[in-house]
């Protein structure tokens, strides 16, 4: 009794501790310990190591991924575990890996009652594992990994690898494998639950030229030594869904082993949301005439039938549906009937080839484009399908389930994007995204019930390791994560992949980077993207990175060896490469300003941007040939400099720059760069009696998360998203999935002390997030008024064109002006009320006198605050 209580508080203890070091993690509990105790069990310990025990009769899957343990400790601590395949070889200290209902020594430890059935039966991806004393003839102690199917017995398997300190990225960012000698797992059930989201996986795609670079040369093309490397990786972070390269691609042609290896490991295969029933594009050839169902049906049945007996039994999410050949649009206007047939047809193939009634095949259908719009009019999509909700290609969700809607047996799913090739132009080169708009987007999704899948294009998979994590993290169980715990996730992921050391600073890095390079995709920035005129707005860009690269470069420095490589791939490389981008285009901004001017210091400046253009080749250079030895060759090879259309050039183009005639006349050197630095002093006015935001040269500039009050009701919260945006933060209303506010004196505010000098006309611009209307009404909206003015309500959304939109998604920002009066000076507060949550605002910037608010990107920097 005794015993059992201090044991109790212990566990209490571990509990607590757990949870105040950390409140969710990539691991949410650390059970490995350094330290031997008789309650633990010894996975390694003096020298020798547990021994390794998995039935013969369970998964093949499971046997490999058991092998990849025993290689993990091998890596972890120079020793080798020994394989058991008879639970009567084993001794003293074993872990037994098995799957409920497959293994029969799982199966007698729950007849034992050593491990309770209760968790396991019928669960989806669960695993325990957990201590058991004594469980057979000769063994002391055995660590039970059990799961409740295959991938839950897997999980559990790579969960043990990661608390011995091996990254998922242990391979594909090259993260070392630290060095232990004492490894002991703690006692207690050590289980993630069932996953949130049932499907989560990704896309490989616009792989050419990097990924398939890189495959053909390491692996002689996409074939199953290449996929073996994916699915491991996947499985690693708790994925379970994949939708292979696609570009000229063929998974299941090109080499017959990648569908049984995806089967064995336990990957539930897919294909494009635009590849209906398992058959890539590229095998549509020539020869089989037209894409087209209303043409040429007998030889699109034949083809379909085929890709279904391909199939055969292995676990797979079935695309249904049908867009235009090469991911088009299949016909000029809404084609509702022949769509619906098309899906008539193809379901009764699924039937017919699996011999089994149709909801029993997983089947999703991709609302991508214009499919949405059929949707919207009405097309039928049967009930056993899952919809697949899509974002609009630069991850701003395109449409969620209304929030009355009556649920659906095949429920909803999300594809979202990190990658993209297409207008208004590719992005393909470098991470862009940032985490915290991805949580935002991806919580109201989940928050509308879209929880059967998740998945996300992620081009070719590096550099995106960071945020392909924490997508698939995320995935696991999304009511995890809240705006206030996103920015532990970078010193979580920073710990994981580079130790305690200096997680605090590499997390800084890695949200600042991400951060200043969603501002504008890199190819789309130019010489004209920043101001180099106003508010020093070029010279502060291009000092905020290079203030990252000073920082990264010094952990480079004093980090341990070991970590370098991997430090390059995921920090060091894309701060450098992104901050040289950046510089160039402003030095080329300056050349031409100067040139304009006829000053000689234009021909530094075109010198500038040759070395520069010639940097980034050489940083490329370095990561394809000095790197590992040319481990990750190709993997840099996008194209990103000299787009002039939505397609990417063929090579990277050096921007045009222009030199002067240096002769006598020539202004030589010497030029003021800060051109209008504008005025910050308030002209000494008496400031007794003034409060807020203070108006000065024209303007007023508030970043949103610093509001004078909050008003928040019983059903919504305003909740600052630290570090969302282009410039400081975001702030929404939460939760999101609730009917639209109606504005009255308590409703839902922020209010924005601000200080006018002057009086008359004012323009407010309200910066927000690029959200789309998700919904079914005519758009998402606010109010806004100063003091008791009465509230202007606007319509976020008002402009839908296709102009309006990629003008939004190029600069990452959609800004929302109204007009008021102001009739007297003085202190003032400026309201905005909530009305529709999703909305996310940034930034507002209030002009008082028109034309005095300066050309820039970023808008002008925040006002004096008087507090
Ligand atoms: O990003 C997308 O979803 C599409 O552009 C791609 O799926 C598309 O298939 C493209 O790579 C080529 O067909």
């Amino acid at each position: 009794m005794c015993l059992n209580f201090k044991l109790l508080c212990k566990f209490l203890l571990l509990f607590l501790i757990g949870l105040s070091t950390k409140s969710y993690a990539i691991n949410p509990e650390k059970y490995l310990v350094n330290q031997a105790s008789s309650e633990n069990f010894p996975l390694v310990s003096k020298g020798k190591t547990a021994s390794v025990f998995v039935s013969k009769n369970d998964f093949p899957g499971v046997l490999k991924v058991a092998g990849h343990l025993e290689n993990d400790i091998f890596q972890v601590s120079d020793l080798h575990a020994k394989r058991i395949n008879k639970i009567a070889e084993a001794q003293d200290f074993v872990v037994i890996i098995g799957t409920f209902g497959k293994s029969e020594i799982i199966d007698q430890l729950v007849k034992k009652g050593k491990i309770d059935a209760n968790q396991l039966r019928g669960k989806w991806e669960k695993f325990t594992t957990q201590i058991v004393e004594n469980p057979f003839k000769g063994i002391k102690k055995a660590l039970v990994i059990a799961g409740s199917d295959k991938r839950g017995t897997i999980y559990g398997i790579y969960d043990l690898s990661n608390q011995i300190g091996v990254s998922p990225w242990y391979y594909w960012a090259d993260v070392p494998v630290k060095k232990q000698s004492e490894l002991h797992v703690l006692p207690g059930i050590h289980s993630q639950g069932e996953p949130k989201v049932k499907y989560r996986g990704i896309f490989i795609n616009d792989e050419a030229p990097a990924l398939s670079g890189w495959a053909f040369e390491k692996f002689g093309g996409f074939n199953s030594k290449f996929y073996d490397k994916v699915f491991e990786l996947i499985l690693r972070m708790k994925g379970n869904y994949l939708w292979p390269a696609m570009w000229g691609r063929m998974f299941y042609v090109e080499d017959p082993q990648n569908a049984v290896l995806a089967d064995e490991y336990g990957i539930v295969m897919g294909t494009s949301h635009h590849e209906p029933l398992t058959r890539a594009h590229a095998e549509w050839g020539k020869e089989k005439g037209k894409w087209d169902f209303t043409t040429n049906s007998e030889t699109l049945i034949n083809f379909w039938k085929d890709g279904i007996k391909r199939m055969g039994n292995k676990e797979t999410i079935v695309t249904i549906g049908m867009r235009g050949d090469g991911d088009e649009p299949m016909t000029e206007g809404t084609a509702i009937g022949l769509l619906e047939n098309i899906v008539k047809t193809q379901r009764n193939i699924i039937q017919e080839v699996t011999k089994k009634p149709i909801e029993e095949t997983p089947q999703m259908w991709a609302l991508y484009k214009e499919v949405q719009d059929y949707y919207d009019k009405g097309m039928i999509v049967p009930d056993d399908v899952t919809l697949l909700l899509c974002d609009d290609n630069w991850g701003n969700i395109r449409k969620l389930p209304e929030l009355n809607s009556k649920p659906r047996k095949g429920g909803y799913g999300i594809y979202y994007h990190y990658d993209y090739v297409g207008g208004p132009r590719n992005y393909k080169w470098i991470n862009t995204n940032q985490i915290e708009r991805t949580w935002e987007q991806m919580d109201l999704a989940y928050q509308y019930g879209v929880d059967k899948i998740w998945i996300v294009n992620v081009g070719d998979i590096k550099p995106m390791e960071f945020p392909i994590e924490f997508f698939l993290d995320m995935a696991w169980n999304p009511e995890k994560f809240n705006a206030g715990n996103v920015q532990d996730y970078y010193v979580n992921w920073a710990k994981e992949n580079f130790g305690n050391q200096f997680a605090g600073e590499i997390a800084q890095i890695l949200k600042l980077y991400t951060k200043y390079n969603s501002r504008r995709k890199p190819e789309l920035l130019d010489a004209k993207t920043y101001s180099v005129t106003n508010y020093n707005e070029a010279d502060l860009v291009v000092a905020d990175y290079k203030k990252l690269i000073e920082k990264a470069s010094s952990i480079n420095e004093k980090l341990q060896p070991e970590y370098k490589d991997a430090f390059y791939q995921l920090v060091l490389f894309p701060v450098l490469a992104s901050s040289n981008l950046n510089e160039m285009y402003v030095a080329t901004a300056k050349n031409h300003l100067y040139a304009e001017q006829g000053n000689a210091i234009a021909n530094v400046y075109d010198e500038k941007v040759k070395t520069l253009f010639e940097k980034d080749s050489l940083l490329t250079n370095y990561y394809h040939t000095k790197l590992l030895n040319g481990k990750w060759n190709h993997m840099m090879s996008q194209t990103h400099i000299g787009y002039d259309n939505w397609q990417q050039p063929e090579k990277n183009v050096i921007p045009k720059t222009k030199t002067i005639e240096i002769s006598n006349q020539t202004k030589a050197g010497i030029s003021t760069e800060d051109f209008s630095k504008a005025e910050t002093l308030i002209n000494n006015r008496d400031l007794d009696h003034v409060w807020g935001f203070v108006e000065s040269n024209g303007y007023i500039s508030i970043e949103s998360k610093n509001y004078s009050k909050a008003l928040n009701s019983d059903a919504v919260k305003w909740t600052i998203i630290p570090n969302l945006g282009r410039t400081e933060s975001g702030i929404t209303l939460k939760p999101s999935n609730i009917k639209s506010i109606e504005i009255s004196e308590q409703s839902p505010r922020l209010e924005y002390d601000v200080h006018f000098f002057s009086k008359g006309n004012v323009k407010v611009y309200a910066y927000f997030s690029p959200t789309l209307n998700f919904t079914i009404r005519d758009g998402l909206k606010y109010g806004i008024a100063f003091d008791n003015e009465k509230p202007q309500i606007i319509n976020f959304n008002q402009d839908d064109s296709e102009k309006n939109w990629a003008e939004s998604v190029a600069d990452n920002i959609k800004i929302i002006t109204s007009s008021h009066a102001i009739e007297k000076t003085g202190n003032h507060v400026l309201k905005f009320y909530g009305i529709d949550s999703a909305l996310v605002l940034q930034k507002i910037v209030i002009e008082t006198e028109e034309g005095k608010i300066l050309k820039s990107y970023l808008g002008p920097p925040e006002s004096f605050r008087k507090e």
